[in-house]
């Protein structure tokens, strides 16, 4: 399976590593603070989203054979009096902690605000930001350069993406599969899938630590997604728990959630939804929260009591 640079738990691991790196090599430049770039990003993107504007008239009355594409362009000259990205843009803010992006500054619950606008809503349901889903996309910076990009569906774990990515999929719609297209040329359509642009500051993105040359440190981003399908209750360990369940503290993100992190082996940590027995204790979790014939228990069992199931429960 393909992530391309949305993968994010290599990034989280080459971090781990290079904090423990201590032998004498030449003395790296010490991250940007989340608290000072936050605020910045934030500016740089209200501007972008009042001076910018994508092309909503074709998604509102759509001109025969459109490929329903956004297209974002300069509000100015024959475009001076289009509607801004603002207008439309809605908005959810997200605590991130130094913690999350592998740094060591101790900042916490730093505010980061994640734009996001559907220019067509899907036919159907939307995904949680742990899914499995279908899609096509591309990113680029705030100024057009692409960096990434998927042009026909392709499958994704949006529990591997960075916060705001997986968090914005998760604010679309997908497709229906009555409304699926097969293609002459062996791609297919979907007719109602959902069809929208996210914007994220990079706190919410790669911040220091972009995965390719393109992206500088600190860049905004913006990715164009067409969500056609997802899987309901993706459960990425198979351990019976669905992965969004598997976010523990419930902020968005599920990489800081990791029940056995002391006993694990540091170069074998698994957050809880990667981890098939998430308490360490040798026992898979789908067997503590199973009964003699397979079936999940609910609500999950917690022989002692103590108001922790079983399977996060390593008396247990
Ligand atoms: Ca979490
Ligand atoms: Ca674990
Ligand atoms: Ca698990
Ligand atoms: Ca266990």
């Amino acid at each position: 399976m393909k992530y391309g640079i949305l993968v994010f738990i290599c990034f989280a691991v080459t971090l781990l590593s290079c904090k423990n790196d201590d032998n004498g090599g030449p003395e790296a430049i010490p991250p940007s603070l989340l608290s000072d770039v936050a605020p910045e990003d934030d500016e740089t993107i209200r501007e972008f989203l009042n001076t910018h504007f994508y092309n909503y008239e074709e998604f509102e009355t759509p001109p025969e054979g459109f490929d329903y594409r956004i297209v974002i362009d300069t509000i100015a000259g024959e475009n001076a009096d289009k509607r801004p990205l603002m207008e439309d843009a809605e908005s959810i803010t997200f605590n991130v902690s130094s913690s999350f992006l592998g740094l060591s500054a101790g900042e916490e619950n730093i505010a980061h605000k994640l734009y996001y606008i559907e220019a067509r809503e899907g036919g159907g349901e939307s995904p949680t930001y742990a899914d499995s889903t279908l899609l096509k996309y591309e990113g680029t910076l705030l100024n057009g350069t692409p960096f990434d990009q998927r042009a026909e569906f392709t499958w994704q774990e949006l529990s591997f993406s960075v916060q705001g990515y997986s968090n914005g999929v998760a604010k679309m719609k997908a497709g229906t599969p009555d409304q699926i297209i097969d293609n002459p040329d062996g791609t297919y359509s979907i007719a109602d899938s959902g069809i929208g642009l996210i914007i994220m500051p990079s706190g919410l993105g790669y911040f220091h630590n972009p995965t390719t040359s393109v992206i500088p440190r600190y860049a905004p981003l913006i990715f164009k997604v067409e969500l056609g399908a997802f899987v309901e209750d993706t459960d990425s360990d198979n351990d019976g728990i669905p992965s969004i369940d598997e976010d523990l503290n419930g902020n968005g993100y599920l990489l800081d959630d990791n029940t056995d992190f002391d006993v694990e082996p540091f170069n074998g940590r698994l957050a809880n939804f990667r981890d098939p027995d998430d308490d360490g204790d040798g026992i898979p979790t789908r067997d503590e929260i199973s009964d003699e014939n397979g079936n999940i228990i609910i609500p999950y069992p917690d022989s002692d009591g103590d108001g922790v199931p079983d399977y996060l429960d390593p008396d247990n």
